[in-house]
C-alpha cells in the first residue's frame, strides 16, 4: 500500500511504546501515571503533579469507562450533555436525542428543541468579562472586546444584514481577512438564522465566484483589505472580479464592506464602490443594538464550509445548529482543559474549520476569552508567536505542524527570549505531526510542563475526533492517540470493509471510520444529499468513511498515515488535485494535467503537475511560470504547484485512466517499487518522466 511509505516518513523511526509518555501494557487498567521525564510517580486525582502532563490510574480509567458509556448510550451521553452546556430556547424531546443513522445518512440530533447560537455564545455571559483580545499585522495593533461590546456589536450587525433584506435560511458569503468584524459577521448571521459561508480569503476570484454561485448566495461581506506580514490585499477588489465571475448575473444583491480604517460617514471610501455595495461601517453605526435572537431548530442550518473533495468542485458542507455548537464546546472545554480565565488562542484562520470551531465557536460558547490572530508566525519576526503568549499570557496555543516545522529552524533562541510561563496546553492540528517537531514543541515551547493534544478531526466531523485529553489520557508523539468521548472510531480493510482485528502484535492497519453518528458532524453536502452519501457513507455502508489511513498500536493510539483519495495536505491546507488540474488546463496550451502530492520538510505535502501540452505549444520558463499563475487565478496562491513537469503524454491505463500512483512513486524518488506497469497504455513514458523529473 502507497500509505507505508508515507507513514515512515513520519513515525516509521518510531518504537511505538518506548516513545509512550505513559508506560502502559496492552491491559491498559494496569496504566500509571507519569511525570513528563517519563518516571513513574503515583498521585491522587486531587494532586495531579505536573497537572497538565501527570495521569492518574483512575482519570485514565474514568475515561474509559465514560467512553464506553458514551457508546453503549450516546443520547443518554449527549443529552445530558446538551443540557448542561447549552441555553435553549425550547428543549429537546429527551426520547429524540438521536435520530436517524450512517446507512440512511438521516442523522438528526435534539429534534424538538431550538436555540441561538449567537445566544448562547454571547448575551448569556458576563458582559464585562473579555470575549476577544485581537492582535493585527502589527503587533501593536491590538483590540480587547467584552461580551456586552460584542453582544451589542453582533445586534447591529445582524440589523444591518436584516436591513439589506437577509432572511432566516439565506446563504451569506464571507470572505475577509482575520479582524474581529469576521467573528461577529459570522455571529450575526448566526443571531438571524442567516447561514454562513466564509471563504478563506487566500482563495482567488474565480474561485470565490464559483463558491458565491454554487451557494446561490446574494449577499456578500468583505472588507477593503487585510494585511499579512505588511502586505496589503485588496480584497475588495477580488470580490469585484468574483461578483464578475458569477454566472448568474443578478444573483448578488449587496456587496457590504468593511473599511479598515473607517473614519466616520462622511469620509470617502477607500475602494471603488458599485452600485450595490454597502458601506458596512456606515449601515452599522446606524442601527440599534439589540436584536432578537432567532430561536432555531436544532436541525436547522448553521452555516457551510466549502472543502476540497477528491472529484469535482469543492463540496458545501452542511453543519446544523443544536449538534454542532454543542460538539464544537465540548471538545473546546474538554480538550483543552479549558478554565474560566484562560486566554485561548487558536492562530488558524477562520475560512477553515479549525477557526470557525476554536476561534470563534467552541471558546465562545464557553464563555472563554478567545484570542484571534490576523498575521504570520514569522512578522515582523520569528518571534512572534511567543511574544504574543508573554504580552497577552496565553494558557492554550493552537496551531499546525507546519508553523512548528517553520519555527524550528530558528533556533531555540527565538523562543528561550520570551517568558511562556502561562502555557498549559498545546495544541496540534491539520496534519500529522512528526516525533522531530512534537518534542521540539514540548521541550522548547512547553519547557516540557505543557501537554501536547494532537488533535485528529476534519470539516465533516465539526471537532475533534481523536485526541489526547490533558491529565486524562496519555500523549505519545506522532499520535493523536484515542478517541474522542462518544466516537466509536474503527479501522475497516480497505478490501472488504471488515473491521481489522489486530494482529500479533497488536496492531491493525487500514482506513480510519466511525461507527456511529456523533453530534458535530455534518449533515450533508448543500444541494446534493446524493454525493454525501456517495463519498462518506457508502463506501462503508454502517460507518462514516474518513478519507485517511491509520495505524492503531497495541495501546490503543492511532497514527494517521494519510488521505487515501486525491486530497492533497498542503501546510495543512486540503486541496482537491481536480480543482488545481482544471486550473492546469483552463490554460490554452494544456491539454491534460495530472497532480499529486510529495513529501516536503517544512509544508507536509508540496503540489507536483505534470502536463501534457497542445500541438503547437513547447515547454520554456515563461509558460511555466503562466501555468503557476493560471493556478494561482483560478484557486489561489496556496494552492500553486512547486514542481511542473512538462510531459509528452501521462501514464494512462489502455482505458484512458491516469494512474497517479505512478506520478507519485516517481516525484517520490520511489522509483524501485513502482508496481505493476503493464495496464499502461504506453510504459515506455515511466523512464521519460523519470529522467525528467531527476533533471527538476
Ligand atoms: C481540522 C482539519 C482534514 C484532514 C484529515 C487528515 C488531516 C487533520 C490531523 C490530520 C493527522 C492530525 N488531519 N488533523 N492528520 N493528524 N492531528 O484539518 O480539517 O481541513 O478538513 O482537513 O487533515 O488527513 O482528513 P480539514
Amino acid at each position: 500500500m502507497r500509505v507505508i511509505g508515507l507513514f515512515c516518513a513520519f513515525v516509521g523511526s518510531l518504537p511505538a511504546t518506548a516513545n509512550s509518555f505513559v508506560p502502559s501494557t496492552s491491559h491498559g487498567s494496569t496504566n500509571l501515571p507519569t511525570n513528563n521525564e517519563g518516571t513513574i510517580k503515583m498521585t491522587s486525582d486531587s494532586n495531579i503533579e505536573p497537572v497538565y502532563a501527570a495521569k492518574t490510574v483512575s482519570a485514565f480509567d474514568k475515561y474509559k469507562k465514560e467512553h464506553a458509556q458514551s457508546i453503549k448510550s450516546p443520547s443518554k451521553y449527549w443529552g445530558k450533555l446538551a443540557r448542561e452546556v447549552l441555553d435553549w430556547e425550547v428543549p429537546f424531546d429527551s426520547h429524540r436525542v438521536l435520530q436517524g443513522d450512517l446507512t440512511n445518512g438521516d442523522v438528526r440530533w435534539f429534534s424538538g428543541g431550538k436555540l441561538n447560537v449567537a445566544y448562547n455564545a454571547l448575551d448569556r455571559h458576563d458582559p464585562k468579562k473579555l470575549a476577544m483580545i485581537w492582535e493585527g499585522d502589527e503587533p501593536d495593533d491590538v483590540r480587547r472586546i467584552t461580551y456586552g461590546e460584542m453582544t451589542n456589536k453582533v445586534s447591529q450587525i445582524a440589523n444591518a444584514l436584516k436591513a439589506k433584506g437577509v432572511k432566516k435560511g439565506q446563504v451569506v458569503t464571507i470572505y475577509m481577512p482575520m479582524i474581529p468584524e469576521l467573528a461577529m459577521t459570522m455571529l450575526a448571521c448566526a443571531r438571524i438564522g442567516a447561514v454562513h459561508s466564509v471563504v478563506f480569503a487566500g482563495f482567488s476570484s474565480d474561485a470565490l465566484g464559483s463558491r458565491i454561485q454554487a451557494a446561490n448566495s446574494e449577499v456578500v461581506v468583505t472588507a477593503d483589505h487585510g494585511l499579512r506580514g505588511s502586505k496589503r490585499i485588496p480584497l475588495k477588489d477580488i470580490v469585484n472580479a468574483a461578483v464578475e465571475h458569477v454566472k448568474d448575473k443578478d444573483l448578488v444583491k449587496h456587496v457590504l464592506v468593511w473599511e479598515r480604517n473607517y473614519e466616520g460617514p462622511e469620509s470617502e471610501a477607500p475602494y471603488e464602490m458599485n452600485s450595490n455595495d454597502v458601506r458596512m461601517d456606515i449601515l452599522v453605526d446606524d442601527q440599534r443594538p439589540y436584536c432578537p435572537p432567532e430561536p432555531m431548530e436544532a436541525e436547522e442550518n448553521l452555516f457551510i464550509l466549502y472543502t476540497s473533495g477528491s472529484t469535482g468542485l469543492p463540496k458545501g458542507l452542511v453543519h446544523t445548529t443544536g449538534g454542532y455548537a454543542l460538539y464544537a464546546a465540548h471538545t473546546t472545554k474538554t480538550t483543552f482543559d479549558l478554565a474560566p480565565d484562560d486566554i485561548f488562542a487558536c492562530v488558524a484562520d477562520c475560512g477553515w474549520i479549525t477557526g470557525h470551531s476554536y476561534v470563534v465557536y467552541g471558546p465562545l460558547l464557553n464563555g472563554a476569552t478567545t484570542f484571534m490572530f490576523e498575521s504570520t508566525p514569522v512578522y515582523p519576526d520569528e518571534g512572534r508567536y511567543w511574544d504574543m503568549v508573554q504580552r497577552h499570557k496565553i494558557t492554550q496555543f493552537y496551531t499546525a505542524p507546519t508553523a512548528i516545522r517553520l519555527l524550528m529552524r530558528y533556533g531555540e533562541e527565538a523562543v528561550q527570549k520570551y517568558d511562556l510561563s502561562s502555557l498549559k496546553v498545546l495544541g496540534t492540528v491539520g496534519e500529522p505531526i512528526n516525533p522531530e517537531a512534537w518534542r521540539w514543541y514540548y521541550e522548547v515551547v512547553g519547557k516540557s510542563k505543557c501537554t501536547i493534544v494532537d488533535t485528529y478531526w476534519q470539516t465533516e466531523t465539526g471537532g475533534h475526533i481523536v485526541t489526547n485529553i490533558p491529565g486524562v489520557t496519555p500523549m505519545k508523539p506522532g499520535s493523536c492517540t484515542l478517541p474522542f468521548y462518544g466516537i466509536d472510531a474503527v479501522v475497516l480493510d480497505p478490501a472488504d470493509g471488515h473491521v481489522v482485528e489486530p494482529d500479533e502484535n497488536g496492531k491493525a492497519e487500514g482506513v480510519m471510520a466511525v461507527r456511529q453518528p456523533w453530534p458535530g458532524m455534518a449533515r450533508t453536502c448543500l444541494g446534493d444529499h446524493a454525493r454525501y452519501k456517495t463519498v462518506y457513507l457508502k463506501p462503508y455502508p454502517g460507518y462514516y468513511f474518513t478519507g485517511d489511513s491509520v495505524m492503531r498500536d497495541e495501546e490503543g493510539n492511532h497514527f494517521i498515515i494519510g488521505r487515501v483519495d486525491d486530497i492533497i495536505n498542503v501546510s495543512g491546507h486540503r486541496i482537491g488535485t481536480a480543482e488545481v488540474e482544471s486550473a492546469l488546463v483552463a490554460h490554452p496550451a494544456v491539454a491534460q494535467a495530472a497532480v499529486v502530492g510529495r513529501p516536503h520538510d517544512l509544508k507536509g505535502q508540496s503540489i507536483a503537475a505534470f502536463c501534457m501540452l497542445r500541438k503547437g505549444y513547447e515547454e520554456s520558463p515563461e509558460l511555466l511560470t503562466e501555468l503557476k499563475m493560471n493556478v494561482r487565478h483560478e484557486v489561489g496562491a496556496f494552492c500553486s504547484p512547486d514542481l511542473i513537469v512538462v510531459s509528452p503524454t501521462l501514464p494512462m491505463t489502455r482505458s484512458g485512466k491516469i494512474m497517479r500512483r505512478i506520478l507519485r512513486k516517481i516525484v517520490c524518488g520511489e522509483t524501485d517499487s513502482l508496481g505493476d506497469i503493464s495496464t499502461l497504455a504506453d510504459p515506455s513514458i515511466v523512464d521519460t518522466l523519470i529522467e525528467k523529473v531527476g533533471k527538476k
